[in-house]
């Protein structure tokens, strides 16, 4: 089993941070304007108001009856809030507004959950039982990066609603940068070591394990992401009609839903805006273009070159030219800690930036902009690592995804939090879904 020291201090901890990340989920349910709780910015997901119960049900269900001994005053919540949903395929949900229960009783679940929840945690004598042999520690983990990886979700999701429906927030204004020059850098073979060993104490979901190495060859990889400049490129030269770079299910997503442009893009007479979180601005050129898989994938087979596999991109960001160290990194630019000179995350801004803009943050190879800014497709089906078990609280937080229908994503973007730009990380999303802060980099081999 998992061995992590579990004292009260390390508990007193990760009770500061679920209460660190509940005041941030707060404020982000107070930007949305009460009249739209109801609504569905995203036609895939459920509607804002299952998320304002569903923080408080995860935990309630992850810790009640588990490890605290608590029985539930309202299981017919803990039921209805437990689960998001990620429909594979055509199934659009079709519940209404009024199939959901009002936002005062759901507030009051939410408060109830938190009292009884931090008065057992909040005690000096640890809670005895565990989750089948997990220790607190590891759930109390699940449940922080839990809300923490929401906060991200709930920040595509709130992205797409309209302006007027949204209490701006200020946002930092982002560094002048000249313009971006596309560049390729060269990464030679070498092994790329992934995944977290279950000797190590630190915590990781149960995709992040076993570690493993693989034998990488040799390879080159855009030096920063694709930019909104270089993808105009793309659309005016007629990609999203060239049948040929697209295949066969991205292609009749393409068509039967009527892409032709990024979800972020509009286009008003000729010119193109990009759709910020607060407002409409003239088109970012050096910010990193956010697209889905397919479309990423269809650019690349136009500049001939590929998405890069998850270990590709590992070793990109974690290797060096000094085989001895391996790919032993704490992050790219090495074992600094994380600030915001070395990239776009941690709730800095609502928005990208430039992809020049944090140099500091390169890797050994000279590849910029690894963390934060936006995650970056991979061409990798999310799949185990060998020896994978799924967490036996928590079966299907993975393995529910392990279906071919996924593929990876690594990096992290402006709202990602600091604890999951570790580089055993791994995000995964549908290729059609085009909401997440996301972007990519081609490589050639
Ligand atoms: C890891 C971000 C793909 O949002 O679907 C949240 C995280 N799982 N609640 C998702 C998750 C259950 C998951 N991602
Ligand atoms: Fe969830």
């Amino acid at each position: 089993m998992i061995a992590v020291q579990e004292d009260l201090t390390i508990r007193q901890q990760l009770l500061q941070r679920l209460l660190d990340a509940r005041e941030r989920s707060d404020a982000l349910f107070k930007l949305v304007r009460p009249a739209a709780l109801y609504d569905r910015p995203i036609p895939e997901r459920h509607r804002i108001i299952f998320y304002v119960g569903h923080l408080e049900a995860f935990d309630w269900n992850l810790l009640h009856a588990n490890v605290l001994g608590e029985k539930s005053f309202h299981p017919e919540f803990d039921r209805l809030f437990a689960f998001g949903i990620d429909p594979v395929g055509r199934g659009l949900p079709t519940d209404q507004p009024k199939d959901w229960p009002a936002v005062d009783s759901v507030r009051d679940y939410v408060g109830e959950v938190r009292s009884t929840l931090d008065a057992k945690l909040d005690h000096d004598t640890p809670p005895t039982g565990d989750a089948k042999g997990f220790p607190l520690a590891i759930l109390l983990n699940v449940a922080v990066e839990h809300r923490l990886m929401h906060l991200e979700t709930l920040a595509y999701m709130l992205h797409q609603l309209s302006f007027d429906k949204k209490v701006p927030q200020s946002s930092s204004a982002s560094a002048a940068t000249p313009p971006v020059t596309p560049r390729m850098a060269q990464i030679p073979a070498g092994i790329a070591k992934l995944g977290l060993s279950r000797d190590n104490s630190a915590f990781g979901w149960d995709n992040e394990f076993e570690s493993y190495e693989i034998a990488v060859p040799a390879f080159e990889i855009d030096r920063y992401m694709v930019t909104n400049r270089q993808y105009l490129e793309f659309i005016r030269a007629g990609g999203y009609d060239a049948r040929t770079l697209w295949n066969e299910p991205d292609w009749k997503w393409r068509t039967e839903c009527g892409i032709t442009h990024p979800v972020f893009w509009n286009k008003i007479g000729d010119r193109w805006f990009y759709r910020a979180m607060f407002e409409g601005i003239p088109l970012p050129l050096d910010w990193p273009v956010y697209v889905s898989h397919a479309e990423a994938s269809a650019y690349a087979r136009w500049t001939g070159r590929s998405l890069p596999t998850e270990e590709e991109w590992h070793r990109a960001a974690y290797g060096s030219a000094n085989e001895g160290d391996g790919d032993g990194r704490t992050y790219p630019w090495g074992s600094a800690a994380l600030a915001s000179r070395f990239g776009n995350f941690d709730f800095n801004s609502w928005d990208p930036q430039a992809v020049s803009a944090f140099p500091a943050g390169d890797s050994a190879f000279g590849v910029s902009g690894m963390l934060g800014n936006g995650w970056e497709w991979t061409s990798s089906v999310f799949s185990s690592f060998p020896g994978f078990q799924p967490f036996p609280f928590y079966r299907g937080y993975s393995a529910d995804f392990f279906d071919g229908r996924h593929f990876v994503m690594k990096g992290g973007s402006a709202r990602t939090s600091t604890c999951m730009l570790r580089p055993t990380f791994r995000n995964w999303f549908q290729p059609h879904y085009q909401y997440v802060y996301a972007g990519f980099r081609c490589v050639n081999r």
